[in-house]
């Protein structure tokens, strides 16, 4: 069985397990906390970063894109998460690439501004699944938690702003293209940029998870939330770009079968 290494709140690992899921490729998770998973990471050939898949072959994966690509390559044909036709293939790749490298550090650094102030109901979705040391010691870190990963991300009010435009700019331009009509960004099938964008903005709409914990992406639930984060979400949650998000979220965050 391929092994997958995870942090159960890391929405680039969210990308990996729901190409993996959605393409019917059998794995098992294996989810660590920040910090505990660099030993796991580098022993399986990657530098720090998850997710990792780690193959029967024993080779790795060490980029949540290649994961992508060899989930879709496993998938039987209605599961492709690539198109055939070389000109969708084209738009659809430079969408992944634009959301993957750019877009999804600033969500994370938004995220993290976001929830460091919430530093309890983060810490009971960042460590759902997790091994039990690993949650205790990063309990017992939790008050200088808030500083390593404000200054590892350079997380600052102005730094947050500046995220918070690029990411709305990237909703404006995927609300534009959908705007005529077409049910996803490469046209009339779900392809890797849609679920590259579902995942990567489920940490600022807050798809409900309905798989059983320690399943699925583990995010809080949006009542959760108190008064003035709900409200930035909001922004967010009520946008065009957001509500195809979530219902994207609905109809095909579904395994496969
Ligand atoms: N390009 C990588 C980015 C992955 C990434 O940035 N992962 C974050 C979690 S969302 C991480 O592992 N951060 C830990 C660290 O940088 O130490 C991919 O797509 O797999």
């Amino acid at each position: 069985m391929h092994r997958l290494i995870t942090f159960p709140i890391s929405h680039y690992s969210e990308r990996a397990r729901w190409a993996l899921e959605y393409c019917g490729v059998p794995f098992k998770e294996e989810r660590h906390l920040q910090f505990f998973q660099i030993p796991h990471v580098r022993r399986a050939g990657g530098k720090r970063t998850v997710p990792v898949l780690v193959m029967d072959s024993g080779e790795s994966l060490t980029d949540s894109r290649d994961i992508v690509r060899f989930a879709s390559e496993q998938a039987p044909a209605d599961r492709k998460l690539l198109p055939t036709d070389p000109q969708a293939l084209e738009l659809v790749e430079s969408w992944d690439s634009r959301l993957a490298d750019r877009y999804g550090k600033k969500v994370r650094n938004l995220a993290y501004w976001w929830f460091l102030p919430e530093m309890s109901l983060l810490m009971k979705y960042n460590n759902v699944g997790a091994p039990w040391h690993e949650r205790t010691l990063l309990y017992l870190g939790k008050p200088v938690i808030r500083q390593v990963i404000s200054k590892a991300f350079n997380l600052s009010e102005d730094n947050a702003l500046r995220a918070r435009d690029a990411i709305m700019e990237t909703f404006d331009d995927v609300a534009r293209l959908l705007e005529d009509g077409r049910p996803f960004i490469g046209g009339e099938a779900f392809t890797t940029a849609d679920l590259t964008f579902a995942a990567l903005s489920a940490p600022l709409v807050l798809p409900p998870n309905e798989a059983p914990p320690p399943q699925g992406y583990s995010l809080p639930h949006v009542d959760e939330l108190p008064d003035g984060l709900r409200d930035r979400m909001n922004e967010f949650r009520q946008h065009p770009a957001g509500k195809w998000v979530l219902s994207v979220y609905k109809t095909h965050r579904r395994p496969a079968g």
